[in-house]
């Protein structure tokens, strides 16, 4: 297509845009040029005069582009949750899936909670629905090298894990008494797979990696050939050790860890150094390396409840899990107490003046984790990384409690076994660690306990206080005596009767309620027949869940609370003011492209 035009200029010299040269040819002489032509030096002079105002105005120009578009995106972008303000998304009523619920009480071993006599050890019932291996607690008690075989076979202990020896003071009960510990790592990296190994649930589906100090025992790590699944004595918190007042104490430390650790005897009386002058205060640059073993020497000569830890890199190891309490009893005739108390809580054989004194008694450990903290053995396969990783990666300081465990458990699983269970007209004898970073606030429902020792150190009377709340300082330790009484102060009756610590993380998973150390003081007769308390199963459903602590599961997805609230629906957007936002963003984007390639292709031409 081409047509007449008439014009002043004439191509002289044209081989393409760039290069055409022009010359004024006079009225008189008329050319015929095509179009395209004509449109060519046209166009050459817009972008001329756009590249002219480009070069000259190119910053101020995106400069307000870049506010307008700043101001519109503000003004425009949360246009879905002004809607949400404005009209609220439609209530949805769902059937929550309880298709990964668990069973609230696995059931493992029933008859393990009835009282019994195993080795002439009187056993106390354990009505909670995971009670302790009864044959490990009369083997503890009595001591791996008095039992039968088949106790010994029973309790999973090494045979060497608590050997008894003489009964120096002639009182009826050995007074020499020595103890191996190792070092375990629960949820660790298996070099072999993809996977966990000596998996260990502080809640459903939650597994971080801990490390605990663990009775020396015989067998596998783990609960079968065809299981990642840690050995039921390999568990957290690490044991509770029991010794009587003046007992000889010799406590091995076997590391069959990765990383050196020691144990560090806090609050119990013990000399600076071992009888053949070794280390005995567990400190940092005595330390045990792995595959080594030291033994720690101890003849205490006051009783309480104490702590142990390992003093290596001490906040991370601390709160990897590597602390324990100890508890040095009072000396009296025939006392044969229970050396270990692993998991639980309850005491099923106590001390001879514990007995006098109360009807039943509790070890209550409180311990906390930091997720970024338990993340790293499962990160690495080399000691060197994950040290490098704990103790220069991350800070300490920086740190967070994720995971609140009462008894190396959170909520649901402290109703498993970490319940106190009361009968009425009782009195109990508690014996509290705060082993976390933080202070705790431990609050009972319905009950008033009274303060009987602090710190392993017998209370005056103008010190035993009746309080409903006991704020613990991390290392601290609390005796107290809780009594069951009805009568408006000690106790308002039975109950299931909610204790936590009352601040307000400690009932928190991974920053979600219920959860973290919650757990009941449950009266025996608001328990079911399989030692779980008497709740609604809504509750059950949606907390034996790992879809819960996963945080996939809506907040209200059963029972009264789903019906009444349901889940809230999409909100859906004003897809008028959507459309007409993505538009003049797309606009935007686009001039900014258009004039930056215009920018960019007059750029070369001044080039060439
Ligand atoms: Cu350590």
């Amino acid at each position: 297509m081409s047509r007449v035009c008439h014009t002043k200029f004439q191509i002289i010299k044209c081989t393409d845009d760039r290069s055409c040269n022009f010359e004024n040819s006079g009225e008189d002489k008329l050319h015929l040029l095509l179009e395209s032509d004509v449109y060519n030096r046209v166009h050459y002079a817009k972008l001329k005069f756009v590249e002219a105002m480009l070069k000259k105005y190119f910053v101020l120009s995106w400069f307000v582009i870049i506010t307008a578009l700043v101001v519109v995106i503000t003004q425009w972008f949360p246009i879905i949750e002004k809607h949400a303000r404005e009209k609220p998304p439609a209530t949805v009523f769902s059937n929550a899936d309880n298709a990964n619920v668990e069973k609230p009480c696995t059931n493992d071993h029933v008859e393990w909670r009835d009282a019994q006599t195993i080795e002439s050890v009187e056993i106390a019932a354990a009505p909670a629905c995971e009670p302790d291996n009864p044959y490990t607690i009369a083997t503890a008690v009595k001591g791996t090298n008095n039992v039968s075989m088949m106790t010994l076979m029973e309790s999973h202990l090494a045979q060497d894990a608590v050997v008894m020896g003489k009964d120096l003071d002639g009182d009826g009960d050995p007074d020499e008494i020595h103890i191996k510990l190792e070092v375990v790592e629960l949820n660790g990296f298996s070099p072999d797979g993809d996977y966990l190994m000596n998996t260990y649930n502080i809640a459903p589906g939650l597994q971080p990696s801990l490390w605990v100090f663990a009775p020396k025992m015989q067998g596998m790590a783990v609960k079968n050939f065809n299981s990642r699944v840690a050995h039921p004595l390999l568990r957290a918190p690490s044991p509770v050790i029991r010794v009587e007042q003046g007992d000889k104490v010799f406590i091995t430390l076997e590391n069959t860890h990765y990383l050196p650790h020691t144990i560090h005897l806090h609050g119990v009386d013990h000399p600076w150094l071992t009888a053949a002058g070794h280390d005995n205060d567990g400190m940092e640059e005595h330390a045990v390396f792995p595959g080594k073993q030291h033994t720690y020497e101890i003849q205490p000569r006051h009783a309480g409840t104490m702590l142990y830890h390992c003093h290596v890199q001490t906040a991370q190891h601390f709160m990897m899990g590597l602390n324990g309490m100890i508890i040095v009893e009072e000396n009296a005739p025939n006392n044969w107490v229970q050396t270990f108390n692993i998991g639980a809580g309850q005491v099923r054989h106590s001390a001879v003046n514990v007995k006098k004194n109360y009807d039943q008694e509790y070890d209550l450990h409180y311990q906390s984790l930091d997720k970024q903290l338990t993340k790293i053995p499962q990160e690495a396969n080399d000691p060197r990384l994950i040290s490098q990783r704990m103790s220069r990666d991350y800070n300490m300081s920086e740190s967070h409690e994720n995971y609140f465990l009462l008894n190396g458990h959170s909520f649901p699983y402290t109703l498993r076994d970490a319940m106190i269970i009361a009968g009425e007209n009782e009195r109990i004898k508690l014996h509290i660690a705060n082993l976390q970073r933080s202070p705790i606030a431990v609050h009972f429902h319905g009950h008033k306990a009274t303060i009987m020792a602090y710190d392993g150190v017998d209370a005056p009377l103008g010190l035993q206080l009746t309080r409903d709340v006991f704020d613990i300082s991390p290392a601290q330790r609390l005796d107290l005596s809780l009594t069951t009484q009805n009568d408006g102060l000690h106790s308002y009756g039975a109950g299931l009767w909610m204790f936590h610590d009352h601040v307000p993380t400690g009932t928190t998973t991974d920053g979600m309620e219920p959860g973290g150390n919650m757990a009941i003081l449950a009266y025996k007769n608001l328990l079911d027949e399989q030692g779980m308390p008497k709740m609604h199963d809504e509750l059950f459903n949606d907390v034996f869940n790992k879809e819960y602590y996963a945080k996939q599961r809506p907040i209200w997805a059963n029972g009264d609370f789903a019906n009444f609230f349901g889940d809230a629906g999409k909100v859906i957007p004003n897809y008028t003011e959507l459309i007409a936002f993505c538009t003049v963003i797309g606009l935007l984007i686009g001039a900014f492209i258009l004039t930056l390639r215009i920018y960019l292709q007059n750029k070369n031409h001044e080039k060439d």
